[in-house]
């Protein structure tokens, strides 16, 4: 047997949260989630858009709006660029592991679109250019596991 989600978004309610450090690149990475989420069925009224300074705020927000046990999945989203501050290690290591942290301690599915790049260029490149849009991939990846998360135990 084999159990897999599958990006089903009607009827889902969605927070994103996003930083607005490097807001070029993360407000493409917001509208590629929210577009992601609508193509897959999500209503506009159900995805909620919080906002937070950088991303190093982002697991404590995420963790706060996981606890309202309102949102059957969250996206985070979030820019950090290596050559734009020396404690780039401090910010995107905490970034990511803190938010690792709030999936875990609350059990809900989390999309982690928060991109850690050495330029500029490459974010943009991964913000709806070249290389896609990883904002939508969260999305998609959020989705994905909530779905999974109503298939377990079930089959
Ligand atoms: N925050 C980011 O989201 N990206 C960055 O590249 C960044 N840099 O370059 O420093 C950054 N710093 C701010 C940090 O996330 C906090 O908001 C700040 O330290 C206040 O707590």
């Amino acid at each position: 047997m084999s159990v897999e989600g599958r990006p089903q978004g009607a009827g889902r309610s969605i927070a994103i949260v996003a930083s607005r450090f490097n807001d070029v690149v993360t407000e493409r990475l917001v509208d590629g989630a929210r577009a992601a989420l609508l193509e897959h069925g999500v209503a506009d009224d159900d995805v909620t858009v919080y906002r937070v300074p950088g991303a190093w705020e982002l697991p404590l927000a995420v963790s706060k709006v996981a606890a309202t046990g309102r949102y059957d999945a969250v996206v985070a989203v979030g820019c950090v660029i290596r050559g734009e501050t020396p404690h780039f290690d401090y910010v995107a290591g905490e970034a990511s592991r803190g938010l690792a942290r709030a999936a875990l301690d609350h059990g809900v599915p989390l999309g982690f679109g928060v991109l850690t790049t050495d330029t500029a260029e490459q974010a943009l490149a991964r913000a709806g250019g070249d290389v896609g849009n990883k904002g939508a991939e969260a999305a998609e990846a959020a989705l994905e596991m909530a779905d999974l998360f109503r298939r377990i135990g079930q089959e």
